[in-house]
């Protein structure tokens, strides 16, 4: 079949498009939308219909097509021909429409879609505009103040709410072909005319005072430092108060600007890079996998308990095992208060509650898990814990049962051995709170079976995680980098930054979080008692956690006891700063014989980030990591590392390898191999002008 068909029933001319798998805009498609309009401009038929095959409408402009030479007709042209077609056009959608998909939609005469389809707007989570009129037709027909909102966030809504916005026409209950026909038909019969959104006017009078302005305001908190959503704003404040002409222009500067704009360049490579993760390197796509109907949970503590809601939230039962039934039942009330949560902010029915709850079962009896088909094992981290858990699964679970282990940072192959199926064995590394945070590491261990690897990659994608394949090592990718990244802030911290300012560095270069903040919520004591179990050679130089360890000591163990880097009120969790922070850390400074200086936000801004892409570097070469993209997977998903930045290895090759390995051999000379010495990729990749990703280019 060629990606777009043209047939005529009866008087209505149904133009069909077949662009797998998503039906985005690539030139052909465009082309062939394009000769379909204008040909049957000519032809019998009183009306079109615009669908298409395959599981979705178009998803929008082809975004492998950004950069390359455009090739005519872009897609303003096509949709100008849509628009200006003397029959009416309808879409007819299903799956999802959009970015320029939606747009194309905007510009026919008439919109339906199934009631399962969803419409949205989508290009700010690529670091763009929608630049083909859907900043100018959107606020036309659902108001200015849902356009802000739907533009601006990107997320797809249903077809229920698109009606209800007036940006679709008719909700269609079953087969959208035959509903689209009878919308043609009522139209067709009474004479209704091709009717142009750009004829819409925005009476400017109807949009309340300093509501753009407001908007712009909320913007700076909720997407800092962010240009799409700003250009958003003023392409929809152009729609009030400029022809839909100049309108057009101004959302088309606009637009290009976002394109070039090193920001959409990082968005981009996130969304091809987090569906690259999915794909194993020497893994063929049709490995079998393994059907996973129910799962078992080991451990029903904050971890566990968030685990089990991911399955349960999908519809698969969970059997949640603790060691007694008032740790049960602790377990299922936190489960209950964190779906509470999420039914306060309506993400969630009450009956849909009920539900979820329904399908976690507590227990305390390993024979119970006996019929399970995976098993994540979440308890203490503790080695011979672990294996002793183990070996009980291995007696207990049925063969061919996936046996997971959610460690952070043990040792896989040790765990397996405690089974006699160490090829059943895996790491699936949910990050806290389980339940809210995307990033799943998948770790291999090195008897790890192909399709108990394949089958964890799908059921990422079932309870809607985002896998990344991860090599057996200590913390895998995203805790083995983040040591470094946490040892520079230490030792800035004993050198002369204080945590305010490293934490306000962090967070005004886009992290989430500060390093400080994040001790502090995680609690301090968590590293300590890690470090604690180390022998004296893994400890490294005393001066390193010397803060970290005597806040520890003196019970300031971060949020949870009030007092950490910083103090917390008790009520509103505010935090503050407390001169007893810095009185210690001075005396820390001087007990370890340092003198503090001034440190400057550039020095604290580059030992943190180039300490995290030198351990990327060395994590790519020994082959912890497949490719850098899945790093930068990792540490957007998983560590509040600023999307627009595109990830710790995109960022590197943004700023340029030789800059970073350069300050990276300058730090080594004033602080010490101990602590800085380049990764060998980073080494060669510099001097030979190169970047990570042509790196990964190179291995295929
Ligand atoms: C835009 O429209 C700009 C305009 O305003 C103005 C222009 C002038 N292009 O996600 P999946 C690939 S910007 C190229 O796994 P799902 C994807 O890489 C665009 N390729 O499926 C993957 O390839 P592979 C605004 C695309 O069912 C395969 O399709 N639109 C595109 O989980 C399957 O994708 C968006 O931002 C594309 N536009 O989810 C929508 N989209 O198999 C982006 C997908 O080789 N797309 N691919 O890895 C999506 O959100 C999801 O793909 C969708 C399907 C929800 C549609």
């Amino acid at each position: 079949m060629s990606t777009v068909n043209y047939e005529l029933i009866g008087d209505i001319g149904v133009i069909r498009l077949n662009n797998p798998p998503v039906n985005a805009l690539s030139h052909g498609l465009r082309e062939g939308i394009w000769g379909a309009i204008k040909n049957a401009q000519e032809d019998a038929s009183k009306a079109l219909v615009l669908l298409c095959e395959g599981r979705t409408f178009i998803a929008g402009a082809d975004i492998t097509e950004f950069g390359k030479p455009p090739q005519a007709p872009g897609l303003s042209e096509v949709i100008t021909e849509i628009e200006n077609s003397c029959k009416p056009v309808i879409a007819a959608m299903h799956g999802t429409a959009l970015g320029g998909g939606f747009e194309v939609a905007l510009a026919c005469h008439y919109r339906c879609a199934l009631a399962s389809a969803k419409v949205g707007l989508p290009e700010v989570k690529l670091g763009l505009l929608p630049g083909a009129g859907g900043t100018q037709r959107t606020p036309r027909l659902a108001g200015v103040a849902a356009a802000l909102e739907l533009i601006t966030k990107g997320s797809p809504i249903p077809a229920a709410k698109a009606e209800s916005l007036k940006l679709i026409d008719r909700v269609i209950d079953d087969d959208l072909l035959k509903g689209a026909l009878a919308f043609a038909r009522e139209l067709i019969d009474r004479n209704a005319p091709p009717r142009r959104v750009r004829d819409i006017v925005i009476d400017p009078a109807s949009v309340p005072e300093g509501l753009f302005d407001d908007f712009r305001q909320r913007l700076e908190k909720r997407a800092r430092g962010q240009l799409a959503p700003q250009h958003i704003v003023t392409c929809i404040e152009a729609a009030v108060h400029q022809p839909f002409d100049e309108g057009l222009t101004k959302e088309l500067n606009l637009f290009i600007e976002c394109l070039l704009s090193s920001q959409s360049a990082a968005l981009r490579h996130l969304f091809f890079a987090e569906r690259t993760a999915t794909k194993i390197q020497g893994l063929p796509k049709d490995t079998p996998t393994r059907e996973i109907k129910s799962v078992g949970i080991i451990g029903g503590g904050t971890m566990g308990g968030g685990i089990a809601m991911n399955f349960a939230n999908v519809g698969i039962p969970v059997k949640l095992l603790e060691i007694d039934q008032a740790a049960i039942e602790r377990g299922l009330a936190v489960i209950d208060k964190n779906y509470n949560i999420t039914l306060k902010k309506g993400k969630l029915t009450e009956a849909q509650k009920t539900h979820c709850l329904s399908l976690i079962e507590g227990t305390t009896d390993y024979a119970d898990l006996a019929e399970v088909d995976l098993v994540i094992e979440a308890v203490f981290e503790n080695i011979e814990l672990k294996q002793e858990v183990f070996a009980k699964l291995d007696q207990f679970c049925k063969p061919g049962a996936i046996l997971a282990t959610n460690t952070s940072y043990q040792d896989i192959d040790q765990i397996a051995a405690a089974t006699n199926r160490p090829e059943d064995v895996i790491g699936l590394h949910f990050f806290s709170p389980a339940n809210v945070m995307k990033l799943l590491e998948v770790v291999r261990g090195s008897k790890s079976a192909d399709d108990v690897i394949a089958t964890a990659m799908q059921l990422a994608k079932i309870i809607k995680k985002v896998p990344v394949l991860a090599g057996n090592c200590f913390g895998f990718i995203g805790n083995r980098m983040v040591r470094p990244y946490g040892r520079e802030a230490q030792l800035c911290l004993i050198e002369g930054a204080t945590p305010e300012q490293i934490d306000t560095v962090m967070q005004s270069w886009g992290m989430a979080m500060g390093p400080m903040a994040v001790g502090d919520l995680a609690g301090l004591d968590i590293g300590y008692k890690v470090r604690q179990g180390l022998n004296e050679a893994e400890k490294g130089d005393p001066k390193t956690y010397c803060i970290a360890d005597a806040l520890v000591e003196i019970g300031r163990l971060g949020q949870k006891s009030g007092a950490g880097y910083y103090r917390y009120d008790p009520k509103t969790r505010a935090r503050s700063s407390d001169p007893e922070v810095l009185a210690l850390i001075e005396a820390q400074a001087e007990a370890h014989g340092i003198e503090r200086r001034e440190i400057s936000d550039e020095e604290i801004l580059n030992r943190l980030t180039f300490a995290l892409i030198n351990e990327g570097a060395k994590i790519l070469e020994d082959g912890t990591a497949q490719r850098p993209s899945d790093i930068d997977v990792v540490y957007v998903y998983g560590y509040g590392f600023p999307p627009h930045r595109g990830g710790p290895m995109h960022y590197a090759d943004s700023i340029g390898l030789a800059k970073v390995y350069e300050s990276i051999c300058a730090f080594r000379d004033q602080h010490g191999e101990a602590y800085w010495t380049p990764a060998p990729l980073l080494t060669r990749l510099a001097q030979e002008g190169k970047t990570f990703a042509s790196w990964t280019n190179d291995q295929h």
